[in-house]
C-alpha cells in the first residue's frame, strides 16, 4: 500500500528510482566516514547537505590529538569542493541531540529524498574511559537516532532513512559454522503442536556501551518502521580502513581525516600509521580476535547501493539490513602482514578491553555483493596507504598518543601502566 506524506495529502509516497538530483542530508558529514560520501555523493550529481555539531573536532581537543592527516575547517572543506568539482555543498551547523524543533524545521525546508546517519560517537575506548564519556555516548547516540526518526514523523517525511550501525551489535561469541545472517535470524520455537519458524532481529550482543547504543538504534528503527511506516535501512558495518577516495584526493585540503590515537584509531589504520613511524604493531592480548573489514571507498559506494534499494522498495516494511563489510581477519594476522611488509616488529601488549582472546567470524555479505559492490581487497590497498599517508605526515604524530589507555573495567591494566611501574632507569 502506498504511504501518503502527512503534509502533503494526495500524493502517494510511491518508489522512486535513484537519479541524480536527488537531494541527501548527509548527517555527520565532516566525520571519517561522513566527509568522503558527502563527496562522493556530490560528485554523483546528488544534492548534498551535511549536517554536523563539528563534536568530533571537540573531542580531538579534549583528548589533545589531531588527525594525521591535517583536516581543514568545514567551510574550507566546502569552498575547495567547490572550485575543484564546480558543485556546492551545504552546511548546517546543529546538535541532533539536543536540537530536536531545528532537525524538525530543517526536514520541512529542504524536504531530502535521502538522509545518511553517520552522526554518532563512534569510538568503542572513548565511551568506556570514564562514567562522563558512558554518559555521554548514551545520551548523545540514543538522543540523536530517536530525534532524527522523530523529526520525520512530525515533518511527514517518506526519506529514505540509511543508518550506519555496526557489525559489533552481533557480537563475537556466535559465528563459527553458523554464519552471521544480515540482520535477521530465522529461529525454532517448540509448541504442543510441533515446532514452528519465527524470524526475529539477531540477539544483540554489544561489547562496549558504544556498542550497546547501536542495538538500541536497531529497535528504535523496528519500533519506527512498524508504527510510522518510516523506510529505514541499517548498515552493520565493519571496520573501516583506508582514508582517501577519488574525491578526497583532487586537493589536499579535501583530504579525510586519520585517527591513530588509542582511542579513536581503529587497528588497521593504527597499525598502517605504526608501521610509517616504526613503532611496534600494538596487537591487544593474543591478536585472536576476527573482525570484519571494508575499505573506505567501498563505503561510500555502499552508501548509493543502500539509498537506491531503500528508493526502489515500497515503504513500511520492516527495516532493511545489510552486512557492510568485504572481509574478515583476525588482528596477529594483520600485524603480520604489516611487519612483513615493512620490517617492523610487532608487541603483544596486555589487552585493555574485555573480549574473548580468539573468536571466529563467518559473516553473510550477499546483499551488496549481489547489487553490484566490487570490494577493494586489503592486498590492494594496503601499500598505497603506508606510503601515500601514513608514510606523508608521520612528522604529525604524537608517539604518547599511541598506546590504548581506556579499560573495560576497573583493575584492568594496559601496557602504559606495566611500563610506568618499571625501576626507574
Ligand atoms: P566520526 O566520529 O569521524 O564522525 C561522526 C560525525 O558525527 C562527526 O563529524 C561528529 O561531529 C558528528 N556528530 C556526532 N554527534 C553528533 C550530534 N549529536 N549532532 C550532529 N553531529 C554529530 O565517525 P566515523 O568513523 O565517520 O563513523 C561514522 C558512523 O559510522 C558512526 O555512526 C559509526 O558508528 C559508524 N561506523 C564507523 C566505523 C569505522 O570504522 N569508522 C565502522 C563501523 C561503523
Ligand atoms: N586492537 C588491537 N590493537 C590496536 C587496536 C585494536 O589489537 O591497536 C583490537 C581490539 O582490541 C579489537 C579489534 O582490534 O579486538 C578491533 O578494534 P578497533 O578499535 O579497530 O574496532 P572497534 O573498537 O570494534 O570499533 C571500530 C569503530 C566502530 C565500529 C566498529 C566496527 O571505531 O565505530 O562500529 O569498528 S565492528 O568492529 O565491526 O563492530
Amino acid at each position: 500500500m502506498a504511504r501518503v506524506r502527512q503534509d502533503h495529502p494526495g500524493i502517494p509516497s510511491t518508489t522512486k528510482r535513484w537519479d541524480t538530483d536527488v537531494h541527501v542530508l548527509v548527517l555527520g558529514g565532516d566525520g571519517f566516514c561522513g566527509w568522503p560520501t558527502a563527496l562522493y555523493l556530490s560528485d554523483r550529481g546528488h544534492d548534498v547537505t551535511i549536517v554536523d555539531n563539528l563534536s568530533r573536532r571537540g573531542i580531538d581537543i579534549e583528548l589533545e590529538v589531531q588527525s594525521l592527516t591535517p583536516i581543514r575547517p568545514i567551510g574550507e572543506r566546502i569552498r575547495v569542493w567547490r572550485q575543484v568539482s564546480g558543485r556546492d555543498i551545504g552546511f548546517v551547523r546543529l546538535d541532533l541531540a539536543e536540537e530536536s524543533d531545528r532537525i524538525i524545521a530543517l526536514l520541512r525546508e529542504q524536504r531530502p529524498d535521502a538522509i545518511v546517519h553517520f552522526a554518532e560517537q563512534r569510538a568503542a575506548p572513548y565511551s568506556m574511559r570514564s562514567p562522563d564519556a558512558k554518559r555521554y555516548t548514551v545520551d548523545n547516540n540514543v538522543r540523536a537516532t530517536h530525534n532524527v526518526l522523530n523529526a520525520m514523523v512530525v515533518s511527514g517525511s517518506d526519506a529514505a532513512l540509511v543508518h550506519l550501525g555496526t557489525m559489533g551489535v552481533y557480537g563475537y561469541g556466535w559465528s563459527g559454522s553458523a554464519p552471521i545472517p544480515e540482520g535477521y535470524l530465522t529461529v525454532k520455537v517448540s509448541t504442543p503442536d510441533g515446532d514452528i519458524a519465527r524470524e526475529i532481529l539477531h540477539p544483540a550482543n554489544p561489547g562496549s556501551v558504544y556498542h550497546l547504543t547501536k542495538t538500541l538504534d536497531q529497535l528504535m528503527f523496528s519500533f519506527y518502521s512498524k508504527n510510522d511506516g518510516l523506510r529505514i535501512t541499517d548498515l552493520h558495518q565493519g571496520i573501516v580502513w583506508g582514508t582517501q577516495t577519488p574525491q578526497t584526493i583532487r586537493d589536499e585540503r579535501l583530504v579525510n581525516r586519520f585517527d591513530y590515537d588509542g582511542d579513536y584509531g581503529t587497528v588497521l589504520n593504527r597499525f598502517l600509521m605504526q608501521a610509517a613511524i616504526g613503532h611496534p604493531l600494538t596487537v591487544h592480548g593474543s591478536g585472536g580476535q576476527t573482525r570484519a573489514f571494508i575499505h573506505l571507498r567501498d563505503t561510500v559506494r555502499c552508501i548509493e547501493i543502500a539509498i537506491n534499494a531503500q528508493l526502489n522498495q515500497e515503504a513500511g516494511g520492516k527495516p532493511q539490513v545489510f552486512n557492510q563489510i568485504t572481509e574478515t581477519h583476525r588482528v596477529c594476522d594483520l600485524a603480520k602482514m604489516v611487519s612483513e611488509m615493512t620490517g617492523v616488529d610487532v608487541a603483544y601488549l596486555p589487552n585493555p578491553r574485555a573480549e574473548a582472546d580468539a573468536n571466529d567470524l563467518n559473516v553473510v555479505n550477499d546483499q551488496f555483493l549481489a547489487l553490484g559492490l566490487r570490494p577493494t581487497k586489503l592486498s590492494e590497498g594496503l601499500l598505497e596507504e603506508i606510503t601515500e599517508i601514513a608514510g606523508k605526515y608521520r612528522h604529525r604524530a604524537d608517539h604518547t598518543k599511541i598506546i590504548a589507555r581506556s579499560i573495560w573495567r576497573a583493575g584492568m591494566r594496559t601496557s602504559a601502566d606495566l611500563v610506568a611501574e618499571l625501576p626507574a632507569g
